[in-house]
């Protein structure tokens, strides 16, 4: 069978696109071209091509050869399939090139310095942030960018160099859009690099306050990770071979804040929402399908499921997601302008239902230390707060030490930035109540204000020994 590329494309069975990809200019450098990237904005940048070809993508890995080595003989083409009551099969074109950063940071560099836009999914732990959202100077990526800032290894640091650069050259910043699932992900950004700016030079730092956009924005698609199935599938589908097909449902939403630049790209022609209520949208998406998510992942996979709609048919499940929804997070929730939180919530359940999708519970498992306070401790402090019932709130929390436990038990490899701690401790448990308090006290998860609430200590330590005597009866 051939293999898909600009030479091959006549004979794709697929939506291809309806422009020539060879046309775009490297407008965007976006960094971290994963999975979620080539689902979500390279689509939506590739329907922008076909009235403005400025906005074609450099995509930059940070670690990994993999997304080049697969797209570079690809000339850049991939599938893309949309799984939902109807399948569908696009080419996306607008990744122009992938850049390896290690490999060459001033091949990067030249890129930053003649594009109009950076854009980034680098996932929380890419930040570098500390829990409260300010730039964590500890980290070891931040410390070694701050003594080598011409071969950095951070996403902040190629940022930061790439603005330096241009300030030296006499050129204005690009304009900085963050995509990852962070509350308030433009403005700790922005507090990020000119922290980082700062520790450099207080008239750059100033510059970059003064000069960089960087909006804030809530991306949205459920983008379950390639594996055979779906190469095979869209091989039988297209007609050629596809080294790295993207799958995700046909759902897609990205809101951005609207003080973005002029002359950039006309967003809304392609279905962007831009509002000045960015934080709104952002806060109902991480706390009721995030958060849900997050939920469905632990306690799913304490009762032995593997993909998320596996886990909604558990009535048990389901009906916690529901709740835990409905009644907990709706309430302290503002509704953003033209939504119906309720209806959102629903449609997301059946989002999480739709068979179409296998969507493993482990991936959404990984990075449970950056992913659990932004998902779910943000509303139980405010249920707390406000004096609300938190036993829901706490299912999750308890159900992933209960999967930190049984890693550290298996030694099965644990994907999160903080895996050797948290093995570590794994491994110290004594199956009982008292467990929670060893996790409570890390504090790069659980604030001191929470740690030390007997409120939020009852609600974990209750819902700890019910899925402990959840495990007594399995066995
Ligand atoms: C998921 C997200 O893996 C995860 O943690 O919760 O990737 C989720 O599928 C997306 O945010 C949906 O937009």
């Amino acid at each position: 069978m051939k293999h898909l590329s600009l030479a091959t494309l006549s004979d794709v069975k697929a939506e291809k696109p309806a422009y020539d990809p060879t046309t775009l200019a490297l407008g965007v450098v976006h960094f971290g071209p994963g999975a979620f990237h080539r689902a979500h904005q390279a689509a939506y940048l590739d329907a922008l091509a076909v009235t403005d070809p400025r906005w074609g993508i450099c995509g930059v890995s940070l670690h990994s050869t993999g997304v080049r080595d697969a797209l570079t003989p690809q000339n850049g083409l991939y599938t893309l399939a949309t799984l939902d009551e109807e399948i569908g099969y696009r080419i996306i074109a607008s990744i122009r090139e992938v850049l390896v950063g290690p490999e060459n940071p001033e091949a990067v560099f030249e890129r930053l310095m003649g594009c109009g836009i950076v854009t980034s999914t680098v996932t929380e732990k890419g930040y570098c942030l500390h829990a409260d959202g300010a730039l964590d100077f500890g980290h070891g990526d931040i410390v070694h960018d701050l003594a080598n800032p011409q071969a950095p290894k951070s996403f902040i640091g190629y940022v930061v160099e790439g603005l330096r650069r241009r300030r030296e050259a006499g050129l204005a910043p690009f304009v900085l859009i963050p995509c990852d699932n962070l509350p308030n992900n433009g403005r700790r950004l922005k507090g990020a690099v000119v922290a980082f700016a700062a520790r450099f030079d207080a008239g750059f730092a100033d510059w970059i306050e003064t000069g960089l956009a960087c909006p804030c924005t809530m991306v949205d698609s459920i983008t379950p990770a390639t594996d055979d199935a779906l190469r095979t599938r869209v091989a039988d589908a297209i007609g050629v071979q596809d080294a790295w097909p993207i799958q995700r449902e046909a759902f897609t939403q990205w809101v951005i804040e609207d003080h973005i630049h002029d002359g950039g790209p006309d967003w809304t022609s392609v279905g962007v929402t831009l509002t000045d209520n960015v934080p709104a949208y952002e806060r109902a998406k991480l706390r009721l399908l995030n958060g849900p998510h997050s939920t469905l992942a632990y306690a799913g996979l304490h009762k032995g499921y593997e993909t998320v709609s596996e886990a909604m048919n558990d009535p048990e499940l389901s009906g916690l997601v529901r709740d835990l929804m409905l009644k907990d997070v709706v309430p302290l929730l503002e509704t953003p302008k033209g939504m119906d939180l309720p209806g959102y919530c629903e449609a997301i359940l059946k989002r999480f239902r739709n068979p179409a999708i296998r969507h493993l519970l482990s991936q959404i498992a990984w990075d449970g230390s950056q992913k659990l306070p932004i998902r779910i401790l943000s509303s139980l402090q405010e249920a707390l707060a406000r004096g609300n019932d938190i036993s829901r709130l706490a299912v999750p929390l308890a159900a992933w030490m209960r999967f930190v436990r049984k890693k550290a038990a298996t030694g099965e490899a644990m994907t999160d930035p903080l895996a050797g701690e948290l093995i570590a401790l794994g491994k110290g448990l004594s199956d009982s109540r008292t467990d929670v308090a060893v996790f409570l006290a890390l504090r790069a998860v659980f604030p001191e204000n929470l740690a030390g609430n007997a409120v939020f200590v009852n609600a974990v330590e209750a819902a700890y020994e019910r899925l402990l005597a959840a495990e007594d009866v399995v066995a």
